[in-house]
C-alpha cells in the first residue's frame, strides 16, 4: 500500500471513529442537532484526531481509551471553523465544499451549533473517566484539552488575531497569534495521545514540541494555500486574509521564504519525533506530506 492510500484507509477509520459519537438528531432541539452533524459531516482531513491516534499508537497505546478524545477534538475544531466563518469573524460562505452553516442555519442557529459542539466535546471526553475508573491520564489528558481551547490556547491566539485585523504586525506577534489559535489545538492533539498512551515528563514535552512545529508549519501552509490555492480543492474561498485586511506570514516573508519555512519547520518537528522510541514512520510520512499539502 502507497502511503497515500494507507493514509485514506486511516483517515476513514478515524472519520467512522468520530461518527459513533455525533448526536441524533431527534427531541425538540432538533435543528441545532442537524446544524452540528451538518459541519460535522462535511468532511475535513480530521488531521487532529489521526495525529492523536498515531501519536498514541506509537507511543504504545492501545484499545479504545483515545475513541472519545479523538471525537472531542474534532468537534473542538469543528466549532472554531463554525465561528471563524461566522459574519462577526471572516464572514465566508464556503467551508469544506459546503455553505457555512449560518448560511444555512442562520446566524443565532450557528453560533448555537457552535458552542454545542464546544460543549458536546467535553462531555465525549469524560466518558473516558468510565472506561478507565481511578486512571489519572484520562483528567490529564481532558485538563490539556481544555487548556489548549480556551484563552491560553486557541480562544486567545484567535482573540489576538481579531484585534490585529487591520494593524500592520510584527513577526513576534504573528508567532504569538499562529502557535495559539492554530497550533495549541495541534499540540492538544499529539500531547493527548501520548499522554493516554502513558508517556510522561520528557516524552510529552518532545510531542508537544513536534506539534507546535506541526502547527505552525500548518498555519503557514494556509495562509501560502490561501494565495495560491483554489477554492474547488480547498472547500473554502481563497483570498480570505486579503478581503479580512489580514497581515500573513506571507504578506511578512513572502511566498519563497514561506515555502521554505514551511519544510524547514516540518522537517524540525520530524527531526525532534526521530530522536523518540516508537514505531513512527506513519507520523513522519504524514507530517512530510503536509508540506506539499494542496488542501
Ligand atoms: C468561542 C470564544 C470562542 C472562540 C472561537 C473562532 C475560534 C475560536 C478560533 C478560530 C481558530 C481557527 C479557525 C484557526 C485556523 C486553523 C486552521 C488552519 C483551520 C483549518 O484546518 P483544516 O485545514 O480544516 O485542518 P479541515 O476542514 O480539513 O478540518
Amino acid at each position: 500500500m502507497t502511503f497515500e492510500q494507507e493514509l485514506e484507509k486511516r483517515t476513514q477509520e478515524v472519520q467512522e471513529t468520530i461518527y459513533g459519537y455525533l448526536p441524533k438528531e431527534t427531541g425538540c432541539q432538533k435543528t441545532i442537532l442537524e446544524a452540528m452533524n451538518y459541519s460535522m459531516t462535511a468532511g475535513g482531513k480530521r488531521l487532529r484526531p489521526l495525529l492523536m491516534r498515531e501519536t498514541y499508537r506509537m507511543l504504545g497505546g492501545e484499545g479504545t481509551l483515545v475513541e472519545p478524545f479523538m471525537a472531542a477534538i474534532e468537534m473542538i475544531h469543528t466549532h472554531s471553523l463554525i465561528h471563524d466563518d461566522l459574519p462577526a469573524m471572516d464572514n465566508d460562505e464556503y467551508r469544506r465544499g459546503r455553505k457555512t452553516t449560518h448560511v444555512v442555519y442562520g446566524e443565532a442557529m450557528a453560533i448555537l451549533a457552535g458552542d454545542g459542539l464546544l460543549n458536546l466535546a467535553y462531555e465525549t471526553a469524560s466518558r473516558g473517566f468510565a472506561m478507565a475508573p481511578g486512571d489519572t491520564r484520562v483528567g490529564s489528558a481532558l485538563a490539556t484539552l481544555a487548556a489548549k481551547t480556551g484563552v491560553y490556547g486557541m480562544m486567545g491566539g484567535q482573540a489576538v488575531d481579531v484585534e490585529s485585523v487591520g494593524e500592520p504586525l510584527d513577526r513576534e506577534r504573528l508567532h504569538f497569534i499562529y502557535r495559539l489559535k492554530t497550533g495549541a489545538l495541534i499540540e492538544a492533539s499529539m500531547m493527548i495521545g501520548a499522554i493516554l498512551a502513558g508517556a510522561v515528563g520528557e516524552d510529552i514535552l518532545r510531542i508537544g514540541q513536534v506539534a507546535a512545529d506541526v502547527g505552525l508549519a500548518f498555519q503557514i501552509q494556509d495562509d501560502i494555500l490561501d494565495v495560491t490555492g483554489t477554492q474547488q480543492i480547498l472547500g473554502k474561498p481563497i483570498n480570505s486574509d486579503e478581503k479580512n485586511h489580514k497581515t500573513t506570514y506571507v504578506t511578512i516573508e513572502g511566498l519563497e521564504k514561506a515555502r521554505a519555512d514551511v519544510e524547514q519547520i516540518s522537517r524540525r518537528a520530524i527531526h525532534t519525533l526521530d530522536g523518540m522510541t516508537g514505531e513512527k514512520e506513519f507520523l513522519r510520512e504524514l507530517i512530510l506530506s503536509l508540506i506539499s499539502r494542496k488542501k
